[in-house]
């Protein structure tokens, strides 16, 4: 269905596409060399590519003809596939493509080349998005390195088929405790990830539940390298979340502390089973002393401790150990002021920077929150100079509306891509330090949360795939706008006319500042339902243990982060970031909440009160997600009818929703200050 084919569509290109002549350069297909791996998976898609598109079925052949037009394939001279290689050891340079013209009067040639064979497989992608594209062949021309080493998607998905955060049905990969017999559909998902460049993949939860931490035994692998198998067909590494405790609960060692000779010795031997059965495994993703998930804490040791250890028994084979950074405590006494979750990260990881191996790499999410509508950028970017990073995006929307809400969230993730941290005097963006060459990392890159499961649309809201193409398009190469991509996406799923191209687009870029409006306000962050964190509750954490607060009282709202009087969280920036947002009169307002308390009486740099700006904002967001509803209203009879419908009902639900929102929030904060609407609408 439309629904399930997302931006692969390959609509029929009509001659104002060039028809004959992609049919022409199409027609014939030179294939240089070998194609084995990612290249035959890239011919495989030129074919189905052609034929859809285009109506033809190319010929294949390894000497170029004499005369007229024909598409040649290959690999750069002398290097071997990727796919022959450990993670470790790939270069960007592998996964590059460039793409040369060489056009007669009557004939055009064109030659594809990679850096690998998954080089060969992103320059078909890139071809085959030119053609639905409608771009004129007599221009095409290409050279393209991923900006990124490690494009990597985290699936949240557990064995059981259940999904952490999943808001899309349940999991592609599991049923029942088991790994899925037939892959049929983890091969469209991977071809999908290829298609924007993703290479990384991990296929399990980062909280690892018993049943998943036996993968890693020998009943456990071969079903894990079946997956592995299909991965690798599309130049994707397959990584798993690993239980730090492994040792304790399936090793029958009586300890898992990451200094002991046993335990070491028995993540060696787990080490060289899995790669026995996976030759070319990616690594392990960790989430330890996190959330209640085990760790090196238990046993007096540090990050460094525990991720040094996993790193020496993945390193002879190459692989890679991605620790992560959300490690703050989700016990704290709320009564105590003296504690903030926002400088957990930091006070934890800054100290070891220098102590990790060249093969851990340090993933931080993008806030030191976790994933809200909006935070400040995490300050361990730039502050940690000697450890490998890896930038944690959340493509599931966990707090931007469960995929119920439109929000297209790579504005978001290019805010954060290009703050400068200031690290250095100049070039200290994000997108930099991720992309290693600032720092001289050995190896580096993005990772996101996937959102993906088992419905028809793969992304539950049919424009949330939006945001998994965006995701891989912009970790690609982050210097595309948020725009670009969007206007890619919407063509590529809608087709080519310009009403449908208009409005989508247009419905895209509002969506992350409307959900923002109608929901808490001004970086504040949570207001949620606690454990489900969809819809308004504003104490729902207030009084809880995890640390989320907003303070909000008769007087004023938000934290106070500043040195002088709060937590002195701000003193992570570099200047002149820390001064910016310790200062009440320069920090940004759409973070004020985040790092001040204030009157509700305080002015905006927009120039309303805070409070006045909560009514204002709640009530023009919930219009304008009315608004959206109308704008899609226009698409009947332009969009086939599965996906108007499902996208109609989509943005009903979210019109009503946002009301919802509107109406908790305003009343919550008018009982709490007593301030009255300057415009007297009416607040209950
Ligand atoms: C939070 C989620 C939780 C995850 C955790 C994590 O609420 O389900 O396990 O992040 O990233 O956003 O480990």
């Amino acid at each position: 269905s439309t629904l399930y084919r997302t931006w692969l569509q390959y609509n029929e290109v009509g001659e104002n596409g060039f028809r004959g002549m992609y049919r022409e350069l199409l027609g014939r297909i030179v294939v240089a060399g070998e194609s084995s791996g990612a290249f035959a998976a890239a011919l495989r898609e030129l074919e189905l590519g052609a034929k859809s598109m285009l109506g033809i079925n190319p010929e294949f052949m390894n000497a170029a003809p004499s005369s007229g037009s024909y598409l040649r394939i290959g690999i750069k001279t002398g290097e071997a596939s990727s796919g022959d290689r450990a993670v470790s050891a790939w270069g960007k340079e592998d996964e590059a493509f460039s793409l040369k013209r060489f056009s007669t009067d009557d004939s055009i040639r064109l030659e594809l080349t990679g850096g690998s064979s998954s080089g060969v497989l992103y320059g078909v992608f890139f071809l085959l998005r030119a053609i639905a594209l409608g771009m004129n062949p007599q221009e095409l021309a290409a050279e393209e390195t991923p900006v990124n080493r490690l494009r990597m998607i985290n699936q949240w998905d557990n064995a059981d088929g259940s999904i952490e955060r999943g808001y899309a049905g349940n999991s592609i990969f599991y049923e029942g405790g088991e790994i899925v017999q037939d892959t049929s559909r983890i091969r469209d998902y991977a071809r999908m990830l290829a298609s924007v460049g993703i290479n990384a993949i991990s296929i399990n939860n980062v909280n690892v539940h018993e049943i998943e931490t036996r993968f890693i035994t020998e009943e456990g692998l071969p079903e894990v390298a079946r997956v592995a198998d299909v991965f690798r067909e599309y130049g994707i590494a397959l990584f798993l979340s690993i239980n730090f405790a492994a040792p304790l609960v399936i090793g029958g060692v009586g300890t898992a502390d990451p200094l002991d000779a046993e335990v070491r010795q028995w993540w060696a031997e787990t080490a060289n089973r899995i790669y026995r059965h996976i030759p070319d495994f990616g690594g392990f993703v960790v989430k330890a002393d996190s959330e209640h998930r085990p760790g090196p804490f238990a046993y007096g040791r540090d990050h460094a401790d525990g991720a040094n250890m996993l790193a020496e028994a993945l390193e002879p084979h190459g692989g890679l150990v991605i620790w992560r950074c959300f490690v703050y405590n989700c016990m704290q006494d709320w009564r105590d002021r003296s504690t903030d979750r926002a400088r957990a990260a930091y006070d934890h990881f800054k100290p070891l920077d220098g102590k990790f191996r060249d093969n851990v790499l340090l993933q931080i999410k993008n806030g030191p929150m976790d994933f809200q509508v909006r935070e400040p950028v995490s300050p361990l970017f730039g502050a940690m100079t000697r450890t490998n990073q890896v930038l944690e995006f959340q493509v599931t929307q966990e707090y931007t509306g469960q995929q119920r809400h439109l929000c297209y969230l790579v504005p978001q993730w290019k805010q954060v891509l290009d703050f400068d941290t200031h690290a250095v005097t100049s070039g200290g963006e994000v997108k930099n330090i991720v992309e290693g060459s600032l720092f001289g990392m050995k190896i580096s890159g993005v990772a996101a949360v996937s959102n993906i499961g088992n419905d028809e649309c793969w992304t539950g809201h049919p424009l949330a795939q939006a945001n998994l193409y965006g995701y891989g398009r912009l970790i690609w190469n982050p210097d595309l706008s948020a725009e670009e991509i969007a206007e890619e996406w919407a063509r590529l799923t809608f087709g080519n006319q310009p009403v449908v191209i208009d409005k989508v687009l247009h419905m895209l870029m509002a969506s992350w500042s409307i959900y923002e409006s109608y929901t808490s306000p001004l970086g504040v962050g949570w207001m949620v339902v606690p454990h489900y964190h969809y819809g308004p509750d504003v104490d729902g954490y207030e009084y809880s243990r995890w640390g989320t607060y907003h303070f909000a009282d008769r007087d004023g709202i938000g934290v106070d982060r500043t040195v002088a009087s709060g937590t002195g969280y701000t003193a992570q920036y570099f200047s002149p970031n820390r001064e910016m947002y310790d200062s009440l009169e320069n920090c940004p307002d759409e973070l004020l909440l985040f790092f001040h308390h204030v009157p509700y009486s305080h002015r905006l740099h927009s120039g309303s009160t805070v409070i006045q700006h909560i009514y204002d904002t709640h009530f023009a967001g919930a219009e304008a997600a009315e608004g959206l509803g109308m704008v899609w209203s226009v698409l009947k009879d332009r969009v086939d009818a599965e996906r108007f419908e499902a996208v109609e009902a989509r943005l009903a639900e979210q019109a009503e929703h946002a009301k919802h929102w509107r109406d908790v929030i305003n009343t919550y904060f008018y009982r709490k200050s007593g301030v009255p609407d300057e415009q007297g609408r009416q607040i209950y």
